[in-house]
């Protein structure tokens, strides 16, 4: 794995002001915003790391059912107009990342339980729907799935409830999308597509968690899709940002007196900072225990 490469240089915020302050307990209100970044080393790809994202080579190298689907971009599997023509590239990937199915936390989410058990914990926003947060132990009320979750299920047309046992049993086991009772529409599991409105939740937690928070972490994200982009711009004047990933992305800059940037793979840097902190054994408990 890559090693954290970059701490800054600033004259602000360093690596060590935030060990100081998670410390001392000065703060206490950590948010985390995250993406498909944090669950790769789970072995679930992201959309943009080349090699291992969602772009039809790969998918033909990851998933050995999708490369025959054509996906024309690498987003059209959560793409509503695309659903209703195609479900079947989605269906062979709820298939696989179906919570619970196959695949287990990485370190990153375990430091996410981490922080929450510590009562540091203000919230996490994820934009990952692989419910990997929950398996690590992060308590339901600190957690916003923004892009929804696979734990209800609806018709895409008529919005009628569908039971989502049973929409699990028909695409895990029979591998295809359910039809809707009432309309006769395909239904899929409540995650949130492109053209399609985010769970209330977001928009009931985000404002005054932004005011109130007093550290931010990004980590695995490109920061590219609205408005979870931007929440690291929401913050106070003055918050702490923290960004650990392989890319600097969206308004993260070296030079920010804000921000502190680890750049390079999250579990390392997780490590480095939890190491750090004194909290090494005590993440290792968790993931190794998982
Ligand atoms: P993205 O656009 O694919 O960006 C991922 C980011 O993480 C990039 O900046 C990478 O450089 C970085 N990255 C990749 N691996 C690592 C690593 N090991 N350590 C540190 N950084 C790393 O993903 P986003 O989440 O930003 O995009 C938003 C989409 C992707 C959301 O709507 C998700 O639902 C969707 N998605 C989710 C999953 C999942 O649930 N696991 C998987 C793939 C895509």
């Amino acid at each position: 794995a890559e090693k954290s490469a970059r701490y800054s240089s600033s004259t602000g915020a360093t690596l060590q002001s935030i060990v100081d302050s998670l410390r001392s307990g000065s703060v206490n209100q950590v948010m985390i915003v995250s993406g498909a970044g944090v669950s790769c080393s789970a072995g679930i790809p992201d959309f943009r790391t080349p090699g291992s994202g969602f772009s039809r080579d790969d998918l033909s190298i990851r998933y050995d059912n999708l490369h025959k689907f054509n996906l024309p971009y690498p987003e059209a599997i959560f793409d509503v107009d695309f659903y209703a023509k195609d479900p079947m590239p989605f269906v062979t990937l709820a298939k696989e990342i179906w919570p619970g199915v196959k695949y287990k936390p990485t370190l990153t989410h375990c430091f996410f339980s981490l922080l929450n058990k510590k009562g540091l914990l203000q919230r996490v926003y994820t934009q990952n729907i692989d419910g990997l947060e929950a398996v690590a132990g992060v308590n339901p009320d600190k957690l916003v799935e923004c892009h929804g979750h696979f734990r209800s299920a609806s018709c895409i047309s008529c919005r009628s409830v569908y039971d989502a046992e049973l929409c699990k049993t028909n695409m895990v086991e029979k591998g295809e999308a359910p039809s809707c009772s009432v309309c006769g529409g395909i239904v899929k599991p409540d995650i949130t597509f492109f053209g399609e409105v985010m769970p209330q939740r977001f928009a009931q937690l985000i404002h005054d968690d932004c005011a109130s928070t007093d550290l931010v972490i990004v980590l695995g994200t490109s920061l590219m899709v609205a408005p979870v982009a931007n929440i690291p711009d929401w913050v106070p004047n003055g918050c702490t940002r923290l960004l650990v990933n392989r890319d600097v992305v969206g308004t993260f800059r070296i030079d920010n007196v804000n921000d502190v940037i680890l750049q390079g793979d999250c579990d390392e840097g997780v490590r480095e900072l939890c190491r750090l902190l004194g909290w090494e054994d005590e993440l290792d408990m968790i993931f190794y225990g998982l």
